[in-house]
């Protein structure tokens, strides 16, 4: 899979990359995640990639032609299976949105800055708009490293336990259940007896309880 980003502020997903389970599957060879600086594609000496918006107001608006320059530039050698927006009036993303494109081949990923990108650019180009919450952030890019988080951590090879990513919260509607290691006994906080054991059909049976408990008190709304 390749995973195209094309952002303004191309220092905001330098770290995110780079390290622990995104870096490791870069290695590897599983994905490919190139970071693009839209102002190479920007218009006149400057270099603009943005401009008063129509009709007044304040905040600038990113033109329709840098991003359009550097879509079909990339489009040259890479095909694209989405094209998203990462927007907070997107559709907000959730578990089964990261199956979803994890399955998919390759995306390219806009960041929106600024007030917010032309109109044109999202009816024609883009494919996907994605939120991640409902809260506002200065921009798409940390937005674009959760969601290429929650997809890339999902694709075969990736997590080196790979049952690992489905015991996850969410993956089968239910809250994780709480997690102990060494050791049992630390100033008399002591590791739940049944955990110690060995007797997995009861560890099973008291860890899907503990799901079900922990999800109806802290989001019943998944159940
Ligand atoms: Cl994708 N972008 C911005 N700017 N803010 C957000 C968001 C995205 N998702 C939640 N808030």
């Amino acid at each position: 899979m390749i995973i195209d980003i094309v952002t303004v502020v191309p220092g905001l997903l330098e770290g995110p990359f780079s390290h622990s389970i995104l870096q490791r599957a870069q290695t590897k060879g599983i994905v490919e995640i190139r970071v693009h600086n839209l102002r190479e594609y920007g218009n006149g000496k400057h270099k603009n990639v943005d401009d008063y918006q129509y009709g007044g107001g304040s905040g600038m608006v990113m033109m329709i032609e840098p991003f359009v320059n550097c879509l079909e530039h990339l489009q040259k050698d890479t095909n694209y299976d989405e094209v998203i927006f990462l927007t907070p009036d997107g559709e907000t993303l959730k578990q089964s949105m990261a199956n979803e494109l994890s399955l998919k081949g390759n995306l390219l990923m806009l960041c929106g800055h600024y007030k917010g990108i032309d109109q044109r650019i999202r009816e024609h180009f883009v494919t996907k708009e994605i939120s991640i919450g409902d809260y506002v952030l200065s921009g798409g890019e940390l937005a674009a490293a959760v969601l290429v988080d929650s997809i890339v951590r999902l694709i075969p090879g990736v997590l080196s336990d790979e049952t690992s990513a489905l015991s996850d919260s969410f993956q089968d509607g239910l809250l994780s259940p709480p997690v102990y290691t060494r050791p049992a006994d630390f100033r008399g906080l002591k590791v739940p007896e049944i955990l110690i054991g060995g007797n997995t059909p009861e560890v099973e049976k008291w860890r899907f309880e503990q799901a079900i408990a922990r999800t109806k008190e802290r989001r019943p709304d998944l159940l």
